[in-house]
């Protein structure tokens, strides 16, 4: 049983029933050229990220805790895209149009892969969804209670659009979330912090938020603080 410090208290986790969902870590969010970019966003802004989350991953598989990533894109033939979705970008730069990393949001294409740096390890599995939540048309939720988890540490982009409906659903199906705070990100600053606050507020209404050195103190007691972990 590891106890990791949080907001809005200290949370006592099982590691065997815990794991690291590592939501939408993917060239398109982060690269110039992909579906960030294409709906008007700073890219840049996400790429503090990359090295806190490889910390968590880090100390995540050397505690043995299950480890699952997640991917936000679509078909080919764009059959799983809402049209609502699709026309959210300007012409040429939707999702399904050709970019530098190939088409926009579609799986296959050299933007929807995760960064190399959080590449999935074999046997980790990795969750290709349609939408913001990880849990709306996927088989997560039947993942994780086939493994018996009770408790997510929840890392990725954006902390206020995938990373809070991830969260959200997640909590609305009984487990417990803990937001990895430093090891999520947005375009928008202030949308992170205020997403982080609404997480722990209430007495943790949605959850528990940490930071990755404390997730690290927790599940890897003897282990040295590393750069990239905040301490
Ligand atoms: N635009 C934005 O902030 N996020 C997304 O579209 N998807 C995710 O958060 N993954």
């Amino acid at each position: 049983m590891a106890v990791i410090d949080a907001r809005p208290g200290p949370i006592a986790c099982d590691t065997g029933r815990a794991a690291l969902l590592v939501i939408d870590m993917q060239r398109d969010f982060l690269e110039p050229g992909g579906f960030g970019a294409a709906l008007g966003n700073d890219v840049s802004r996400l790429a503090r990220v990359v090295a806190p989350c490889r910390a968590l991953l880090d100390a995540a598989r050397a505690a043995g805790l299950a480890v699952i990533h997640t991917r936000e894109g679509h078909r080919p033939d764009l059959s799983d895209a809402p049209r609502a979705k699709v026309e959210r970008s300007p012409p040429g730069l939707r999702i399904g149009d050709p970019g530098p990393m190939g088409r926009i949001l579609i799986r296959g294409e050299p933007g929807h892969e995760i960064v190399p740096d959080l590449a999935p390890l074999p046997g980790e599995p990795v969750i290709d969804k349609p939408g913001k939540g990880a849990f709306y048309q996927t088989d997560l939720e039947l993942m994780l209670r086939n493994r018996g988890v009770e408790t997510l540490l929840v890392a990725g982009v954006t902390t206020e659009v995938c990373v809070h409906t991830t969260v959200r659903e997640a909590n609305d199906r009984g487990l417990r979330c803990i937001v990895v705070g430093d090891c999520c990100g947005s375009y928008f600053p202030e949308f992170h912090a205020a997403a982080l606050a609404m997480v722990s507020a209430q007495g943790g209404i949605f959850g528990w938020v940490s930071d990755v050195a404390a997730v690290r103190r927790a599940l890897l007691p003897s282990a040295t603080p590393r750069t990239g972990d905040g301490t």
